[in-house]
């Protein structure tokens, strides 16, 4: 990776640019030295509020308590879409293009408006009230974005729940957060295949007895069985109700949303963050990191059931008034250009989606991109694991026809924002590195022994101070907030991830030093795949770990000792694998299955991980230290009956 490679801003995109390079260093360091001051500022610069708040930022990480805005009142749906009703009512607010090419529709801020108020009435008529959790399992049509903003609207606490995910997964979340109505279609299309997710919905409600309503979008003509008095067509639904609805005034530390993510040990974190906070985060970042102006059209290719679409399809963009691509389909359905087919059709201006997505486009040559003309694309972003400098480079010279800036943010569920990124326009950049620190961001590598690195150098990545979209809790586990990210280092938030710094101070994210690996950009905690295979009367045991993939990034190799007697066969392997999409969903597949008569473990029973993922990854020439084995033979077996060769 050379570290030498700078591309400097070009002076075109500067000329243009929000800020300069003195802007960010006299934003940087106020919002680190005065983030009062700063956020105050900014607060009232990027949000409306009903109530101005007492004090900007109190608590700390020790009790993970923090409040940002204390005693502000506001309400994200109103901000998101009232408040632009008196300018831009006929601006288009989202561009919904199907998967199949013909279908597209732009939605104005004013219909967007009545849209909301209609299917936050019907909520509030089917019983939802503020503070009460509804799970959204969609794909992605602009209904997903109505429910998501009625909830809001209504103080409701959405959770939305990825359409990859299995009734087993849904059932999981809705339990664990006691949502009690759920908002879904009756089927999902991507890349011309169907996903049944009504059907999905109702195997995994056979196992919730508190969910009392169920509202379908018909996205299909496809007829589904409904359960009298709990389900309702959406399309029903919303002509019975009144199209105005008044914004729920929201405390600035009331919760806005739910987001279910992987973390190292036992099930999904249900990640909370709450009104003004996290609304503020992804407004401004979304302001300065891509450098939005007036008349951009803005594309986030992400889903809205992971993160980057809460923050950059919904809330950032449509809180500063954006026009907002959600797109139904795939980059290869009908064919490779598509991605770059929907740029000139809508004339998007700023693209920003997965290195993954990237990797897989660059793998089908340049011929599909340069059928496209792509003029109106002026700034590239990048999410979800590292990229890789041959992507970045294919992005930026092949896509961008080295016009574009690319900024690679790096963030997470957790922090909401992004954290570490580029400027676009005022940033120099370097392939492969997320760059600088976003306002207010103040991160640290810190040794193994929690002390902090100086200068360039390779540690553990934390954060020293709050940001306004900062976790506040677990759903029901506070205890797990604290544990998992402020307690490895007093006085830190820990983000799992280790990276390098150089010695202009940029920052290159290596990757996450827990059991959580990257499967084309989706988190996937190795402890959940492993608990879903034991689940498997024919498995024993299980251990899993990524290992690089040049597509993913990162695939899953499972290592599986089945139970006495069990005779090993393709066909179980295909059983184990089609298992684990079962309980999870299809994106959490192992890529290989290993049968493994035994494991590597210490001498305590614990297994040595960091073996099994240099036998994965094809490294078994330097296993490091194996002293510790208590049998060592195990790992001969286990090299010899390798599948990655
Ligand atoms: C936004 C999102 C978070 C984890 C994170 C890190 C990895 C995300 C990255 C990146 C390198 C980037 N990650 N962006 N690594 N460069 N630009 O992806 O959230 O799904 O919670 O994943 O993804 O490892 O810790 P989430």
């Amino acid at each position: 990776m050379s570290q030498s490679h700078v591309y400097p801003v070009n002076p075109e995109q500067a000329s243009h640019s929000l800020i300069d390079k003195a802007g960010y260093q006299r934003m940087y360091e106020q919002s680190i030295n005065d983030p009062e001051t700063f956020w105050g500022e900014q607060a009232e610069q990027f949000l409306g509020f009903f109530q101005p708040w007492s004090k900007v930022l109190s608590g700390d990480f020790s009790k993970a308590d923090v409040s940002w805005f204390k005693d502000a009142k506001l309400n994200a749906c109103w901000n998101c879409v009232d408040r632009h009703l008196p300018q831009r009512a006929d601006q288009t607010a989202l561009i919904w293009e199907g998967d199949d090419p013909a279908d597209s529709l732009p939605i104005t801020y004013r219909d967007l408006h009545l849209a909301v108020c209609r299917l936050a009435n019907v909520l509030k008529q089917r019983g939802v009230k503020k503070g009460d959790r509804v799970c959204i399992y969609m794909p992605m049509i602009p209904e997903a974005v109505y429910a998501m903003l009625a909830c809001a609207r209504i103080g409701a606490i959405h959770s939305v729940v990825f359409g990859g995910f299995s009734p087993d997964a849904i059932k999981d979340r809705i339990l664990d957060s006691d949502c009690q109505s759920v908002i879904t279609a009756n089927q999902g299309i991507r890349g011309g295949k169907v996903i049944a997710l009504k059907d999905n919905v109702d195997k995994a409600l056979a196992n919730c007895p508190n969910v009392h309503s169920v509202i379908v979008v018909k996205r299909t003509n496809a007829e589904v069985s409904f359960k009298q008095g709990r389900d309702v067509w959406y399309h029903d639904a919303i002509d019975q109700v009144d199209d105005q609805c008044a914004a729920e005034v929201m405390d600035a530390e009331d919760p806005l949303f739910i987001l279910y993510t992987s973390g190292s040990t036992g099930k999904p974190k249900g990640v909370l963050h709450t009104t003004a906070g996290y609304l503020l985060s992804a407004a401004i970042s979304h302001k300065y990191i891509f450098d939005y102006h007036e008349g951009d059209v803005f594309w986030c290719s992400a889903d809205v059931g992971w993160v980057t679409g809460h923050s950059y399809i919904v809330y950032g963009p449509l809180c500063n008034g954006a026009t907002s691509l959600v797109f139904e389909g795939v980059p290869t359905y009908p064919d490779a250009s598509r991605f770059w087919q929907v740029i000139d059709k809508h004339q998007v201006t700023i693209f920003y989606t997965a290195p993954t997505a990237l990797r897989a486009l660059m793998s089908m040559g340049n011929e599909p991109v340069q059928a496209t003309s792509r003029q109106s694309l002026r700034l590239l972003g990048s999410v979800g694991e590292p990229i890789n400098p041959e992507a970045w480079e294919w992005y930026y010279n092949v896509v961008g026809e080295q016009r574009c800036p690319i900024v690679d943010t790096w963030w997470q569920t957790e922090t909401g924002a992004s954290m570490i990124s580029p400027l676009a326009g005022v940033t120099d950049l370097k392939p492969g590195s997320a760059t600088l620190p976003f306002f207010g961001v103040k991160p640290e590598l810190l040794d193994a022994d929690g002390n902090i690195i100086t200068g360039a150098g390779k540690g553990n990545l934390v954060i020293t101070q709050s940001w306004p979209s900062q976790i506040r809790t677990v759903f029901g586990d506070h205890q797990r907030c604290v544990d998992t990210y402020f307690t490895a280092y007093p006085g830190y938030y820990f983000t799992g991830d280790s990276a390098r710094r150089d010695e202009d101070g940029y920052y290159w994210i290596i990757g996450r030093v827990d059991d959580v690996i990257n499967v084309s950009g989706h988190r996937l905690g190795t402890a959940e795949i492993e608990s879903a295979l034991v689940l498997h009367p024919k498995v024993a045991e299980a251990a899993v770990v990524g290992f690089p993939h040049d597509i993913k990034g990162q695939a899953v190799y499972a290592y599986v000792t089945l139970m006495l007697g069990v005779e090993e066969s393709d066909a179980l392997r295909k059983e184990l694998v089609a298992f684990v999409a079962g309980e999870i969903g299809a994106f959490a597949r192992p890529d290989i299955i290993q049968f493994a008569p035994g494991l590597p473990k210490t001498r305590s029973g614990k297994i040595m991980r960091r073996i099994l993922r240099k036998i994965a990854a094809n490294e078994t020439d330097n296993l490091g230290d194996t002293s510790t084995l208590a049998d060592p033979s195990v790992v001969e077996q286990l090299i010899a009956n390798r599948h990655n060769r």
